[in-house]
């Protein structure tokens, strides 16, 4: 290779080397800790999963996630700076570093999973996409949306369902496609569409955000699996064990009936093997995740465990309201399942 040729070629690896998101391989968990702060992209506005106050305060499912990591890594859930991002920002944001991890309504599809850099840690939310309809058009199930038009927001699975869905069933429809929920919600509302799809759980918020809540109704049918979790980058192992087990910890918690609100008394006086391993007394305790011994007895106490999170965020103590369904623990027939801390 000639001299010049050489320099490019070792300019062009460098530049490669840069933008490959495996350039962070392995750093996320050191890079948090010594930062003192976790970086979690979140969805800009999406009542029950994210939304912010006019105090700045952040609230929902997935804020709760990025706090409960916090809590595990640095001792302390309130250390997280919070970036709003839209749906089509969200993937760039994690694979370029901005972000240390993503929590924001994402669906885990094989695409994703496989051909953008990044890994799915779990499930937090089991969703499916369905249907918001006005009331007057007097529609019962989804089967008579032939030839409608539909309003949904760009770079979703929602869009892709929408077409599989109509495809399946030999049946038109026309596509109303905007790049925010808000331009979704108020395209619905001023006509420009006869359904609003999005995943079910959003179609509760956003027909609260109506004028005239009672104009619209949601129609019973689910058209795909919306399986929602977080999200890290590929290649950083360590990271993703930590995020995964700040789920299954939060999940083993309800499971062994350990609360924020009992988790002081459990600490002190629990018999049970495996309350005592999760909250770090006994066991291989925080060595494997190279956390301290007590994470997730942090979670738990500052964050609470998987079902109090899910009520006060989108479940009966919310304004939502959402049922648990296909969240209920596997015990109790849901799906919500965490491997064992042992
Ligand atoms: N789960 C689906 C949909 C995610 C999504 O972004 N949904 C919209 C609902 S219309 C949303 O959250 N919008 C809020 C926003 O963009 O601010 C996915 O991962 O593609």
């Amino acid at each position: 290779m000639n001299p010049s040729l050489k320099t490019r070629f070792f300019a062009l690896l460098i530049g490669a080397l840069l933008i490959t998101p495996n350039a962070f391989a392995g750093s996320t968990l050191d890079t948090v800790q010594k930062r003192g702060k976790l970086l979690c992209g979140v969805n800009t506005g999406l009542p029950g999963f994210s939304s912010v106050d006019s105090k700045g305060r952040w609230t929902g499912i997935d804020v709760e996630v990025c706090r409960a990591v916090a809590a595990a890594v640095l001792g302390d859930a309130g250390k997280v700076e919070f970036t709003p991002l839209t749906a089509k920002e969200r993937f760039t944001a994690l694979q370029s570093g901005e972000i240390d991890l993503l929590s924001r309504n994402t669906t885990w599809t094989l695409t994703r999973d496989s051909s953008l850099g990044v890994n799915f840690t779990g499930v937090t939310y089991y969703d499916g996409q369905g249907f918001m309809v006005s009331r007057e058009l007097g529609l019962k199930n989804a089967r008579e949306l032939d030839g409608a038009s539909v309003c949904m927001l760009s770079g979703t699975t929602n869009e892709l369902n929408l077409a599989d869905y109509f495809r399946t069933h030999g049946m038109k429809y026309e596509p109303v496609v905007f790049d925010t929920a808000d331009q979704v919600v108020k395209g619905f509302e001023s006509g420009r569409c006869d359904v609003l799809t999005s995943d079910q759980s959003q179609l509760y918020g956003q027909r609260v955000k109506l004028a005239d809540p009672d104009k619209a109704m949601v129609l019973p049918e689910i058209i795909s699996k919306e399986p929602l979790g977080p999200l890290v980058r590929q290649g950083d192992d360590d990271w993703m064990n930590v995020v995964r087990w700040t789920l299954f910890a939060m999940v083993n918690a309800e499971e062994l009936d350990v609360s924020s609100k009992n988790v002081e008394q459990m600490k002190m006086a629990s018999k049970n093997p495996e309350t005592r391993r999760l909250l770090g007394l006994e066991g291989i305790k925080g060595k494997g995740l190279k956390l301290s011994d007590d994470w997730a007895y942090q979670i738990v106490r500052q964050v609470g465990n998987y079902g109090e999170v899910f009520e006060r965020t989108v479940g009966k103590g919310s304004p939502l309201g959402i049922d648990r369904g296909l969240n209920t623990l596997w015990k109790d027939g849901g799906l919500q399942y965490a491997p064992p801390i042992r």
